[in-house]
């Protein structure tokens, strides 16, 4: 039957379409699929434990801080250690870079290619307010030969070597959007049959929008330019939509056509973000939809990184939008 006038696909599960687009890589082993597919479990389990959060006591803060000296909720953590067992297991990753770890996690598995790098849950602060939050994360083949222990250039790559990346979001409905390099796809998560349905096929950002998502209560501590840019936005009637959960400030603005902007402040002159795992990896998913991403100068993909929890400034969207921002920073310099 033609269930197509029901609203939603019923055929393609995620674990089919990743096995339909390994044919893309005809020298691939499936190492890549298996990543894939060992992060989208993990994410289900994650999304259990933050459907029942009011429920189960696992809301509420943790009682110690990260490497960025942020407080760590409690469901921060167990996203980390959930989406680590589940890289460690499957076998094929040798070293996760995460948000909540000071350290590189070195698996000792010198036969794993791939180096991942992941936010685990981001927007802490809307855990407990039954708010939208996501997971981030970016998949890169490590640059020393296989076999050798891992050295700091498998691990501080810039985000154009990406091979693959994507987000979680839990939100009205929970969903895993991705990208290999070959577009980006986004798949609904069907809670009942525990499975990820492809929703979204062939994601496409709209070139140009009318949404800007800023935290504008920064004012005072943000640049002319920028502040001149969100005056045009106001004079233009656009719609400011702030969430303050990174995943979801981007997945709206991805299909709706938006800019989401932390710029850099006066107490955060690098910005809030992190390279490795926010801002790189929606950098490449946006990209792949047809959308920019920029520090306010340069393209993010591009940018070197020098350590391991490196902030930066994001302009992230439509990519009118970006470009007309950054002509504003040019402008007031
Ligand atoms: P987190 O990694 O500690 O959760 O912080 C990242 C979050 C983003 O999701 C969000 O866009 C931003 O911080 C909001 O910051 P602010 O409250 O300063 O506007
Ligand atoms: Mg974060």
């Amino acid at each position: 039957p033609d269930h197509s006038a029901l609203g939603y696909s019923v055929g393609v599960t995620l674990d089919r379409f990743i096995k339909m687009k390994q044919d893309d890589f005809p020298f691939a082993s499936g190492e890549l699929s298996q990543i894939l597919r060992d992060i989208a479990l993990a994410s289900k389990i994650v999304n259990r434990e933050i459907n029942r959060a009011g429920l189960s006591n696992i809301g509420g803060a943790f009682g110690s801080t990260n490497v960025q000296g942020e407080e760590q909720q409690k469901l921060d953590v167990v996203a980390n250690i959930r989406f680590s067992r589940a890289l460690t297991k499957g076998g094929e990753v040798c070293a996760i870079v995460s948000e909540e770890d000071d350290e590189v996690i070195d698996l000792q598995n010198s036969s794993g290619k791939y180096v991942v790098a992941m936010d685990p849950l981001d927007g802490s602060s809307n855990i407990d307010v039954n708010i939208s939050i996501g997971t981030i994360f970016s998949i890169y083949r490590r640059v020393t030969p296989v076999g050798s222990p891992i050295q700091p250039e498998d691990i501080m790559q810039p985000g154009n070597k990406q091979v693959a990346a994507g987000y979680v979001l839990y939100g009205s409905s929970t969903m895993l959007v991705y990208t290999t390099g070959k577009g980006v796809n986004g798949f609904t998560y069907e809670q009942s049959l525990g499975e990820f349905f492809l929703s979204h096929p062939n994601i496409c950002a709209p070139k140009d929008g009318k949404i800007y998502s800023i935290n504008e209560g920064l004012n005072s501590q943000i640049s002319e330019g920028i502040k001149n840019y969100i005056t045009s936005c106001k004079e233009r009637d656009f719609s400011a939509r702030y969430i303050g959960s990174l995943v979801a400030d981007f997945h709206r603005n991805l299909l709706k056509g938006g800019i989401y902007i932390y710029p850099s402040t006066a107490k955060a002159p690098e910005g809030k973000l992190r390279l490795l795992y926010e801002a790189n990896s929606l950098a490449f998913i946006a990209e792949q939809a047809g959308a920019s991403a920029s520090d306010g100068k340069n393209r993010i993909l591009d940018i070197q990184p020098t350590s391991l929890h490196q902030r930066t400034p994001l302009y992230i969207g439509s990519t009118v939008m970006v470009e007309e921002a950054e002509g504003h920073l040019k402008e007031a310099t």
